[in-house]
């Protein structure tokens, strides 16, 4: 394609840096881009990067920073390659709990039921399994794991692709998560940066323009950042960007978020990544800070891309200065030396669009009919992991009377659909869009294929047989003649009931990706009654993405037993089967805050936009979840950290060491200029096609594409080319903020203690109250899981942080421990808080 004028304006229409002209708030420019500097560990892979990336050509170099376009090539994202070095490009793939689209990989519990374990071991564990199939595929980076959403709203769709609305909890599972994707030699992507929060008007399409997030610095800090603080600090190697606009401002091109919050305060050394078509210009998200787009092509399969062919064509003219496109190409390139990528690389052997043997290498344009698949298993012995963790995550809410674990009763009635298998198996909906069936992860790009499904009626079935117990079971929630035959009279009925929500992408039942509302799918609470009013002990067993409303199950004394499964993966009978029975101790406490209504939440999703693009104002500002129940002083059903066990514990002991590490120095100084990797040859036609080069249809090249523009009016923000020494903020310096911020300022321990009759693991939970006036009354800080015998005791400890007791100053722009009392707290959930004591 040739630039006509058309194409001119469009490009001049769509890198301007819309902002003010909305209503809402605006974000404020920061440049330029903050080249890397190899710190925080990364020296070594930054080295490496350089005597790589001196050797590219421009056209290489664009390469790396452009996938090639929707369905180019085996994997959801796919980078140009170098066939000179014979580097064959990079690899991206989905999703957060496993290799999506392929075969012979393993369906893990999704990150919100890795959260519910609360142990780092599993945490790490489930990484770097995941990380191992990854690379078993020969992927380069695995889109995962997820701190945005956090969970601001109960009824956001993707949610449980995260861990919980919590930012401590949060932040210590993203980066145990990270740290064991890329232990397994796969650059981990922490996503989606940052506030987006609903799938709602995430994209252009009902609206003209994504969302709006907008919301205030200190919010920013001490909520939603915190976690990608952690991920930064664990060495994440890439992050992702988000659909939504954050004051006005998209992700993908906000100077803000990217280049000053990202690469300059938190010190992020590796390349931001764009969600797939979240990019939306070519110069401006250069300046930006954004480092590689993907697809890569501006829409599905359209061929044409902001950058490639563009960017190269930026460059030339001038407009991209070269250290701004070495600094994308070496940040990308020091995470592929970083995780090792070098020694741990295997060939692709999988293709996301066919499970076939032979497919298109290149499918999107039907060429080159071969074989793209070699079917590798890549499961290892990760079922007796996911069995492990989904026993581990499974939340004891209720247990009247100790009526769990089960002993051998008479005789048991399975009642549910979410007890039983999809008819169709366990991947007859893509990309788990239905809910059929036991539900055992949500929807969307955030799933993978089940190599199978232990559904729970099949594991029930098989225990019973094991001890005689007569079986019953019925999978229609509606047939309440068969389900009246089975509950009555029966030892035990337990009734199986699910909530499901997903990728907006992709409708189910109505519930365009985010939950309509906060109660249980096909007809699971009329269930519930129903078989509560039969049968006098009646357990429950919920599979949900979030929290329901339970409040009338929690009092009805026929319900005598709730238990939360989540998204447990492929092991869920098995893993149920385990807790239900006391194989499993349970140990998991709830990472959300249960309402009674689905008001208490104070804040939900916006379904209907009056304005263009939609604001959504985060008024609430850190108070969400417990925070706000707190603040508010609202009784929950269950709170957040609350969590029963076939034991019980007692705290006591409570011990307050003060360390000294000195007084917090901001930052100082200066950066370096920013550095150059080998030379651009700035002649045009050095920058075309190859004579007789073949080009793929629909496939996105770095090669000029018609003469280069150099009269286009110009207005790129002040300082977005200038690659002098700039000066370091005071809260940056390292790794996730100034080095300082993690300093430890207190040791406290208290002494756990089982006093029942079986062994258990205790999660024991400090929080700190800040102790301001716009503090929330306490927040979470850290926990352990401590694994005690009848009548054992172990000491509980924490190294509270500079951070820990800290607070956003705005104005300052830093952190700072403000003159109220501290007081920590030690104890078993956010409202059972036995031990206190004020901070010396
Ligand atoms: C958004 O605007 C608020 C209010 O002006 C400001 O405090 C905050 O820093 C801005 N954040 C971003 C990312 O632009
Ligand atoms: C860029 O990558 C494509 C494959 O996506 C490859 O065909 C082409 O040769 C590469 N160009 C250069 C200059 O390496
Ligand atoms: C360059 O960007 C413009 C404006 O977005 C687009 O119309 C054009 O197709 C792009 N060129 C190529 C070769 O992708
Ligand atoms: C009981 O479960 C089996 C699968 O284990 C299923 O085939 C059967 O339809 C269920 N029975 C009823 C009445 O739903
Ligand atoms: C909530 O949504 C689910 C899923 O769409 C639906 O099955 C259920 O009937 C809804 N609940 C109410 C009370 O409308
Ligand atoms: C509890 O079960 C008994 C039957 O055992 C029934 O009579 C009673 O109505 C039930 N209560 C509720 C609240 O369903
Ligand atoms: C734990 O303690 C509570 C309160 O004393 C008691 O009701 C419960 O039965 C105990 N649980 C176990 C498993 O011993
Ligand atoms: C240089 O090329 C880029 C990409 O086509 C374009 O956005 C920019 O406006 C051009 N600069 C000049 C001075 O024309
Ligand atoms: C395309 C390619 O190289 N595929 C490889 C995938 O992995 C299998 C098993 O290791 C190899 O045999 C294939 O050659």
């Amino acid at each position: 394609m040739r630039f006509t004028s058309s194409s001119v304006a469009a490009i001049a229409a769509l890198t301007g840096l819309a902002s003010a002209q909305y209503d809402g708030e605006t974000s404020p420019p920061s440049y330029p881009s903050p080249w890397m500097r190899g710190g925080n560990g990364w020296q070594d892979a930054y080295a490496k990067a350089q005597e790589f990336v001196s050797q590219l050509t421009l056209l290489e170099k664009i390469n790396l920073t452009t996938g090639v376009g929707w369905e180019g090539r085996p994997c959801v994202g796919n980078t140009g390659s170098i066939p000179r070095l014979n580097f064959p490009g990079l690899c991206l793939q989905d999703s957060p709990l496993g290799v999506r689209d392929t075969d012979f990989n393993s369906g893990f519990p999704a990150g919100i039921n890795a959260a519910a374990t609360w142990s780092t071991r599993l945490m790490k564990n489930r990484g770097n399994a995941m990380g191992m199939e990854h690379r078993g595929k020969g992927v380069d980076m695995q889109l995962g794991p997820v701190a945005g959403p956090l969970g601001r709203v109960p009824e956001g769709g993707r949610n449980w692709e995260g861990f919980s609305p919590d930012p401590v909890l949060t932040g210590v599972a993203i980066a145990e998560t990270i740290k064991g994707i890329q232990d397994a030699g796969v650059i981990a992507c922490a996503k989606h940066f940052i506030v987006y929060e609903q799938e709602h008007f995430r994209q252009p399409g009902a609206t003209k323009f994504s969302y709006s997030s907008n919301l205030d610095d200190k919010t920013m800090h001490e909520l939603y950042l915190w976690p990608f603080a952690d991920a930064v600090r664990a060495g994440v190697g890439a992050v992702m960007c988000s659909y939504n606009q954050i004051n006005n401002s998209y992700s993908a091109q906000n100077s803000y978020i990217l280049n000053h919050l990202l690469k300059n305060e938190l010190d992020f050394q590796g390349p931001v990544v764009s969600d797939w078509w979240a990019q939306l210009t070519g110069v401006a998200s250069a300046l930006a800070g954004l480092d590689m787009t993907m697809a890569g092509d501006q829409g599905l399969a359209s061929g044409d891309s902001f950058w490639g062919s563009n960017l190269t064509a930026a460059v030339l003219n001038g407009t991209i200065p070269q250290w701004r496109l070495d600094d994308m190409v070496v940040r990308i390139m020091s995470a592929y030396f970083k995780v090792g990528r070098d020694t741990a690389r295997v060939p692709i052997n999988f293709s996301s669009w066919t499970l076939e043997t032979d497919g298109y290498a290149y499918p999107e344009a039907n060429e080159d009919y071969t074989q793209v698949n070699w079917h590798v298993n890549v499961q290892g012995d990760h079922a007796a992991l996911i069995r492990e963790i989904g026993g581990a995550s499974t939340v004891l809410l209720k247990n009247t009377n100790n009526v769990l674990p089960l002993k051998k009763p008479k005789s048991i009635a399975i009642i549910g659909e979410d007890a039983h298998d999809n008819p169709g198996g366990p991947n007859a909906c893509g990309d788990r869009g239905c809910d059929t069936g036991t539900l055992a992860m949500g929807w969307g790009s955030g799933t993978a294929n089940f190599p199978y499904l232990i559904s729970p009626v099949t594991a029930l079935r098989a225990q019973a047989a094991k001890d005689k117990t007569s079986f019953a079971n019925v999978s229609n929630n509606y047939d309440l003649e068969a389900i009246a035959a089975a509950a009555t009279g029966a030892e035990v009925a337990i009734v199986f009931a699910n909530a499901d929500s997903g990728e907006g992408y992709i409708t189910v039942d109505n519930n365009e990706g985010d939950r309509n509302n906060l109660t249980l799918w096909g007809n699971g609470d009329a269930l519930i009654s129903y078989v509560a009013s039969l049968n006098p002990n009646t357990i429950v067993v919920l599979h949900t993405v979030g929290a329901v409303i339970v409040e009338e199950h929690k009092n009805n004394p026929n319900v005598t037993a709730i238990l939360w499964a989540g998204l447990p993966g492929q092991e869920s009978g098995n893993a149920i089967t385990d807790v239900l029975y006391g194989d499993v101790n349970p140990q998991a406490k709830t990472v959300f805050t249960w309402g009674k209504s689905r008001e208490d939440y104070g804040v939900d999703v916006l379904y209907q936009a009056t304005e263009d693009p939609p604001q959504i104002d985060f008024t609430e500002g850190v108070f969400i979840d417990y925070r706000h129940f707190d603040a508010a002083g609202i009784e929950p059903s269950y709170e957040f950290g609350f969590g029963l066990s076939y034991t019980n514990y007692s705290y006591s002991n409570l011990q307050i060491h003060k360390e000294n590490p000195g007084p917090y120095e901001p930052t100082t100084g200066m950066t370096k200029a920013a550095p150059t990797f080998g030379t651009i040859d700035y002649d045009p036609a050095h920058a075309e096609f190859p004579p007789g080069f073949h080009a793929v249809h629909d496939y996105v090249y770095p090669y000029l594409s018609g003469p280069v523009p150099t009269d286009l009016p110009q207005n790129w923000p002040a300082g977005s080319q200038d690659g002098s020494p700039q000066p370091h903020l005071p809260a940056g310096g390292s790794g996730g903020g100034n080095r300082q911020l993690y300093d430890i300022m207190y040791t406290v321990s208290a002494t756990v203690t089982n006093i029942g009759h079986v062994k258990g693991t205790e999660i024991a939970q400090l929080y700190i109250s800040l102790g301001g006036p716009t503090d929330p009354k306490v927040v979470l800080r850290g926990f352990d899981d401590l694994i005690l015998d009848p009548g054992e005791s172990e000491t509980f400890t924490y190294q509270i942080t500079r951070r820990d007791i800290s607070n956003w100053d705005p104005v300052a722009q830093d952190w700072f421990i403000s003159e109220y009392p501290k007081t920590v707290y030690v104890g078993a959930s956010s409202r059972n808080l036995p031990l206190s004591a004020t901070l010396p």
